[in-house]
């Protein structure tokens, strides 16, 4: 397969590779592309060095599948420019989620609805993956009407820059704010930008994406989306009402028999996720599993997961091969 990484040289963009080599996934000629200002860098792949090219010499060099990570307007553009020349676009941004001619993928959940039409599918948003690994196993058998979601996000979300402000301010030193406030010793209750309806954009994705992805519209999320200093991965608190009474024992069973899914709960051992130990894995951690005792047919758990491997590079990758192993390119 002929490959681009678009936003090869960002942070998504670099997870993606060191995904596909760690999977061998079968890249038999490698494309990175970024902006004009990295074009001619060098990137290392299994040991190679290549070039980075501009999106024009990209779309030139017909690719079979273009893994897109540079930025919704990016995505917007140039994504319909390579699916014109044959190649098959994954996008990790929110340019074409809800989009209804677009497909919104978790290989686990719904990569059956993918044809060989599908030029360009849509990547949720990092912690939509991790909520929805979590809620369809558990949606199948008790029936979902209504989950309520906060979050503690971690500042790779975010980007380079916002890494970086952490760092410094661990640092004791001045520079670049990616935040309106500082983030170390703080928590911001506001991730993306505000909406009118006085919720933020990442709070709508939690909202409204996992219908789409689940392809049912019969139960509702409301979300609450913070950022805290942490770098190794978003986690979330999850209140969920089932129209079914539930038993536990089987609510973790269900869950651990879910393939990517991994039950870490055993609060005798002090035993529950934490972004230190989900930091550079693919599965989604779930622990603190126990029933709400104030409402009926109610659960209360904890999912923590990588935002920048099953939240973005890794869920991307699987979706490309799903659409190998299954001719779909
Ligand atoms: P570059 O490194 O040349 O700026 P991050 O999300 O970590 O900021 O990374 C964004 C990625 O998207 C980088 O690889 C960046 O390339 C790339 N990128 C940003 N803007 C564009 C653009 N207009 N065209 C192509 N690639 C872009
Ligand atoms: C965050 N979820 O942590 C974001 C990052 O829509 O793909 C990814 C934004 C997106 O802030």
């Amino acid at each position: 397969m002929k490959v681009a990484v678009v936003g090869a040289t960002g942070m998504v963009g670099e997870v993606m590779l060191k995904v596909l080599a760690e999977r061998n996934f079968p890249v038999t000629e490698l494309i990175p592309v970024a902006s004009e200002r990295s074009v001619g860098k060098t990137i290392t792949y299994k040991n190679n060095d290549y070039k980075v090219v501009g999106l024009e010499t990209a779309v030139s060099m017909r690719p079979d599948i273009a893994l897109f990570s540079a930025g919704g307007g990016t995505s917007l553009e140039w994504a319909p420019k390579f699916a014109e020349a044959g190649t098959t676009v994954v996008d990790n941004s929110s340019a074409w989620r809800m989009d209804p001619t677009k497909k919104l993928v978790v290989p686990e959940i719904n990569a059956s609805e993918l044809t060989k039409d599908d030029k360009i599918i849509a990547n949720p948003n990092c912690s939509t993956i991790q909520l929805v690994m979590a809620l369809n196993p558990l949606h199948k058998k008790y029936k979902m009407k209504r989950v309520v979601v906060s979050t503690y996000q971690s500042v790779s979300g975010t980007g380079v820059k916002a890494v970086r402000q952490l760092e410094n301010e661990i640092a004791g030193v001045e520079g670049e704010m990616a935040y309106p406030y500082p983030i170390g010793r703080n928590a911001l209750p506001h991730c993306d930008v505000f909406e009118e309806n006085g919720y933020t954009k990442e709070e709508m994705k939690l909202a409204r994406e996992p219908q789409k992805i689940m392809n049912d519209r019969s139960f509702s999320v409301s979300a609450t989306a913070v950022r805290i200093p942490t770098s190794g991965g978003h986690s979330e608190s999850v209140n969920v009402e089932f129209e079914n009474d539930f038993d536990l024992a089987d609510v973790r069973k269900l869950l651990s028999e879910t393939p990517g899914v991994v039950v870490q709960d055993d609060t005798a051992n002090n035993s529950y996720p934490m972004p230190i130990f989900a930091h550079d894995k693919d599965e989604v951690f779930v622990g603190r599993i126990r029933r709400d005792e104030s409402q009926a047919n109610t659960l209360n758990m904890w999912i923590v997961a990588d935002n920048l491997r099953k939240g973005a590079a890794t869920n991307t990758v699987q979706i490309a091969e799903y659409l190998i192993e299954n001719k779909l390119v």
